[in-house]
Formats: structure tokens, C-alpha cells, sequence
């Protein structure tokens, strides 16, 4: 399994890991990488400072290609800019916002520029400042969510736009990534399947939680602030959601809810932290190494294929 994707970032399947703040750490990002996809930091809120120690890590435990996400909702989106610029790093991948300011300057250094989009608009806005791929991410990932499912976003934006598309959300196994392929994806990315591997450095509670969710455990806060987050219902995620429906001020839910991916990912307080997760967490059933899990992806896919065919062509 390779595709142009692959090709373009320099590595063997055209598979991303997502950009998980507090969970994808240089870590997990180089186990990734030396499996032979694409492993991420996930930069979140990160300082300047602690993104470059992390970006430094990555590059003693791998000599392939990693990529750093950069949330553009951080307090410090333009610090740690200039810090992956500064570092050179070769991938790029941005999220909840519209990265378009900040391209010209990742592109002067070659890095390949790969915005996560949840809508045909600003894939279409994107393709036009020279962006080399796009993720096209549905509302089943965890975390900051946009409205469209994967199902429905994937192809309308592989209609609307001529870069490659990679298509992510709810994407958990081989299966989840021929359906993507069938969209017209050319690569995928996965998150929540990363989260349960021995290399993620997230605490064991948050992975203990994620193996424990049924198909339905997830659900979503900050509907009604205007920026959703898929995380595990818990004790925290219904005293948010009764915040919300008693018509709380966005200042108040922030302040509520400030430090909690921390207080899950790093405390293991899986009761009142936030554990963001995607709707395939009900999927993950044991801890796995990287590299199980991408072989496991890569090897199961003809064996889908075979399926597809044969479901095609029986009569
Ligand atoms: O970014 C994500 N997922 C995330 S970021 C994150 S960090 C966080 N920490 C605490 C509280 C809340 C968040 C956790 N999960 N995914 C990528 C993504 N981007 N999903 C949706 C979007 C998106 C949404 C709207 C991208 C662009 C956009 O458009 C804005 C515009 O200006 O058009």
C-alpha cells in the first residue's frame, strides 16, 4: 500500500497518526514514524519552549520523516510557528482554524502544509494558497469536532479540490480505511487507534477508559459555544453539558473547563478530566504496539479488498 501521499511526505503507507495535544508525544510520534507512517506532535497548547525539546526528542528516536500539528486556537499559534520553521520541520498539519497567514512561511522552508478542513469552503479556500494536501476530518474524531460526518465530507471535498484528500474520523482498521480509499481519500489518519498503543504516553487510566467505551460513550460539549469537542460522557462532560443547557457564558464554560485534557492525559482523572476520544473508541479492545497496529492496518486490507469484490460481484 503507497500513494502519492506517500510519496510526498517520504514515507512507506499513507497513514497519518493525529495530532493529539497532551497524548501524541514525540514519543508516540516517532514510533509512528519508524513504523513507517507519519507520526505527529500534537502541539496544543504547548509553549515555544517545550514544542522545541519535543521536536528535538523526536529527532533522537527517529530518522524519518514526523510532523508537528499546530492548533491555531493556541495563545501561542505564532511562537511555535516560528519554532517549526526554525527546526525545519517536514510536515505541517493544522487544526481548528484557518492556518492561510502562516503558509507562505512553512512553504519557504519546504515543509508540506496539510490543514485539517471540516467543510468544502475552506478546502477550496486552502487549495488556492498552495497547500500540499488537506485532511478532511468528520465528527466522529474526538476532540474539536466540525458538523459533517466522514461519510458525506470526504467526497465532496475530493470533488471540489485537485490536491490529495485524507480522510479522517471514525477511521479505526482496515476496514475504515478501504471505505475511505472508496471516497476517494488517498490517505487516512487515525487518532483514537494511536491512543491505545504501549508507545503513547498518555496516562493509563485515559487508555483504560478508551478500551472500556461502548459505541455510544462518547458525546459532545461546547455545542453551544460554537466549538464542539467529542470527548468520553463522564462526570465532567454532564456538569459542562448542564452548564450549557442553564445558559452558562462562554466565559464561564472556559474557565470550567480550562486544563481538563491535562488533568485526563497526564492525572489519569478520567472523572473529572477531559478524555477526547473518537466514536471508533467502542472498536478498541487491547493496547497494542505501534507497530502491531500498523501492520495490522496495512496487512488487513486485502483480505477487505477481496470482500469488496467478491460483495460486487456476487449475484
Ligand atoms: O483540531 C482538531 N481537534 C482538536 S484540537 C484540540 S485542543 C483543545 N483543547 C482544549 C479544548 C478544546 C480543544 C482537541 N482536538 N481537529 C482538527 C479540526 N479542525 N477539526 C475541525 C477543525 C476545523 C474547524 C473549523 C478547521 C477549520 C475550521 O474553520 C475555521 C475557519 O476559519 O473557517
Amino acid at each position: 500500500m503507497s500513494t502519492n501521499i506517500a510519496k510526498l511526505l517520504g514515507i512507506k503507507y499513507p497513514i497519518i497518526q493525529g495530532g493529539m495535544a497532551w497524548v501524541a508525544t514525540a514519543e508516540l510520534a516517532a514510533a509512528v514514524s519508524n513504523a513507517g507512517a507519519l507520526g505527529i506532535i500534537g502541539a496544543g497548547h504547548m509553549p515555544p519552549d517545550a514544542l522545541r525539546a519535543e521536536i528535538q526528542k523526536a529527532k533522537e528516536l527517529t530518522d524519518k520523516p514526523f510532523g508537528v500539528n499546530i492548533m491555531l486556537m493556541s495563545p501561542f499559534v505564532k511562537e511555535v510557528m516560528q519554532v517549526v520553521v526554525e527546526e525545519r520541520v517536514p510536515v505541517i498539519t493544522t487544526g481548528a482554524g484557518n492556518p492561510g497567514e502562516y503558509i507562505p512561511a512553512l512553504k519557504a522552508i519546504g515543509s508540506k502544509v496539510i490543514p485539517v478542513v471540516a467543510s468544502v469552503a475552506l478546502a477550496k479556500r486552502l487549495e488556492r494558497t498552495g497547500v500540499d494536501a488537506v485532511i478532511a476530518e468528520g465528527t466522529e474524531s474526538g476532540g474539536h469536532i466540525g458538523e459533517l460526518t466522514t461519510m458525506a465530507l470526504v467526497p465532496q471535498v475530493v470533488d471540489a479540490v485537485n490536491i490529495p484528500v485524507i480522510a479522517a474520523g471514525g477511521i479505526g482498521d482496515s476496514r475504515g480505511i478501504a471505505a475511505a480509499f472508496a471516497l476517494g481519500a488517498k490517505g487516512v489518519q487515525l487518532g483514537t487507534r494511536f491512543v491505545v498503543s504501549e508507545e503513547c504516553t498518555a496516562h493509563e487510566n485515559y487508555k483504560k477508559a478508551v478500551i472500556k467505551t461502548k459505541d455510544r460513550s462518547t458525546t459532545t460539549t461546547g455545542v453551544s459555544t460554537g466549538h464542539p469537542v467529542r470527548v468520553i460522557a463522564n462526570k465532567l462532560s454532564r456538569e459542562y453539558q448542564e452548564m450549557e443547557a442553564n445558559g452558562a457564558s462562554v466565559e464561564e464554560l472556559e474557565k470550567f473547563g480550562a486544563g481538563r485534557l491535562r488533568m485526563a492525559a497526564k492525572d489519569g482523572d478520567t472523572d473529572y478530566g477531559s478524555v477526547m476520544i473518537g466514536q471508533i473508541a467502542g472498536m478498541m479492545k487491547e493496547i497494542q504496539t505501534v507497530e502491531e497496529i500498523v501492520q495490522e492496518l496495512v496487512n488487513g486490507l486485502p483480505a477487505v479488498v477481496e470482500n469488496i469484490k467478491n460483495t460486487v460481484e456476487a449475484e
